[in-house]
């Protein structure tokens, strides 16, 4: 049985001319850039939230994505006929990896035993379908916000029994990524946040997400899983304010419970731009700290302003953020995950292939232009050139911490007036990026 008939059995590479709807323009997994392959650097994932369980649903409207592989059941029978077809999606797409919420692989069952013996069906069929197709597991992670009991929130609820079925369900999660070899695991905040602050303790709420957390990285370690822990920001939706907000609040939340050292970011483009902030600075951001651990590549539409989690195809975008991935040496263990959905106007299962198509030559086509404005090192010294103050004179004495406030005023008594400003040149140096493109 074969649900995309129409696909041959491995999406080819065809170069830049190609008008074939089914090759890849740009993504060539082989072919090197910066002394490694473009597989080894992009790292591709396929969420099997959007791409296997989307039906298209969104607040005005019901379903539009009826599957033909799916009988809309939730028994353990459809889940392990929709894991046989995500296999054959991905191995046609030629990706290395995927990722999933436990509830999307398995339904819940009456009770937690039932739930994680469901589960435990299904992560077998997932198992025997990793080595047949040599596809990897970039990351699992626990939905702990679907669900009614969920609603107050999980790690952070009111009520202290949800915090322990969290607790149960993340160990589960825990105990199935690693059996499935996966390289990291995530923590996105689900309903972690509030809509009111009048009913609303805050500080007991994250005291409790920090020991949930921490009881996270003690139960890693002993049953020795050793993938790499990661926060994913988002500021807000589905609360109004979102505790792990952007990658300075998680930075700081890590920083102030002493679970640093345990935690990387899983950054994700739409919740940055959610953030008011840019993918690029926020990528910047973390790398700086040595905090960039994966990324969930995405697009969203300004003139929606909400999380519409689309397929990124923007150049420009790309390349900045493999401008940054570049400049802190890659993802690995993290990978380019693509948590993005097709329209709910985009019907037939063929649109999976175009979006992932899309997607993968828009990363492809923004590593080699971020390979390439590095290569000629414009940029870097331009940078360089623009901090030059600071290599000698008052500058190194500054930065090498031997000036103070007298020094610095008696300095500039003397001096009288500080060396004049240099252009910034923002707009030759858009001009100068555009280039590349
Ligand atoms: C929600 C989101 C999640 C996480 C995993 O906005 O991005 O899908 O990536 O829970
Ligand atoms: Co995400």
């Amino acid at each position: 049985m074969t649900a995309f008939p129409e696909v041959p059995a491995r999406i080819p590479y065809e170069g830049p001319q190609s008008r074939n709807d089914l090759a890849f323009r740009w993504y060539n997994e082989d072919e090197m850039v910066e002394g490694k392959s473009m597989k080894e650097h992009l790292r591709f994932s396929v969420v099997y939230w959007h791409t296997f369980r989307g039906t298209g649903a969104d607040p005005f409207g019901a379903p539009t994505l009826l599957r033909p592989w799916d009988d809309g059941t939730p028994t353990v029978e459809n889940a392990i006929r929709r894991v046989r077809v995500a296999f054959e999606f991905m191995e046609k797409l030629g990706v290395p990896y995927y990722a999933f919420h436990d509830r999307d692989v398995a339904p819940e069952g009456a009770t937690l035993a039932e739930t994680n013996r469901n589960l435990d069906a299904v992560v077998k069929v997932l198992k025997e379908e990793q080595q047949r197709t040599g596809i990897k597991l970039l990351w699992g992670t626990a939905n702990l916000f679907s669900h009614p009991r969920y609603a107050h929130g999980a790690a952070t609820s009111c009520n202290a029994d949800v915090f322990a079925y969290a607790a149960a369900q993340v160990k589960k999660c825990l105990e199935v990524t690693k059996e499935l070899g996966g390289e990291n695991y995530v923590f996105w905040g689900g309903r972690e946040g509030y809509q009111n602050l009048f009913n609303t303790n805050m500080k007991r709420e994250l005291d409790h997400l920090a020991k949930f957390l921490h009881m996270a990285v003690d139960y890693a370690k002993q049953i020795g899983f050793t993938g790499q822990f990661l926060i994913e920001p988002k500021p807000k939706e589905p609360t109004k304010h979102q505790y792990d907000s952007d990658c300075a609040a998680c930075l700081n939340f890590l920083r102030a419970y002493d679970l640093l050292d345990h935690f990387k970011l899983n950054i994700e483009t739409n919740h940055a731009t959610l953030a008011g902030h840019t993918m690029m600075h926020e990528l910047e951001y973390a790398g700086m700290q040595g905090k960039l651990g994966s990324i969930d590549a995405n697009t969203g539409d300004l003139l929606l302003g909400w999380d519409t989690d689309q397929f990124p195809t923007n150049y420009y975008l790309t390349a900045e953020i493999m401008l940054v991935i570049l400049k802190y040496g890659g993802l690995a263990p993290g990978g380019v995950n693509f948590d993005a959905k097709v329209r709910r106007e985009s019907l037939d299962p063929i649109d999976l292939f175009h979006a992932h198509i899309g997607g993968m030559d828009a990363f492809a086509r923004g590593l080699k232009i971020a390979a390439a404005i590095r290569k000629d090192g414009i940029l870097d010294e331009f940078v360089r050139r623009r901090y030059r103050s600071w290599d000698e004179g008052i500058g190194a004495e500054i930065e090498a911490g031997r000036a103070d406030f007298r020094s610095l005023e008696a300095y500039m008594l003397d001096k009288g007036e500080a060396a004049p400003n240099e252009s910034g040149r923002q707009e030759w140096l858009e001009n100068v990026i555009n280039r590349y493109l």
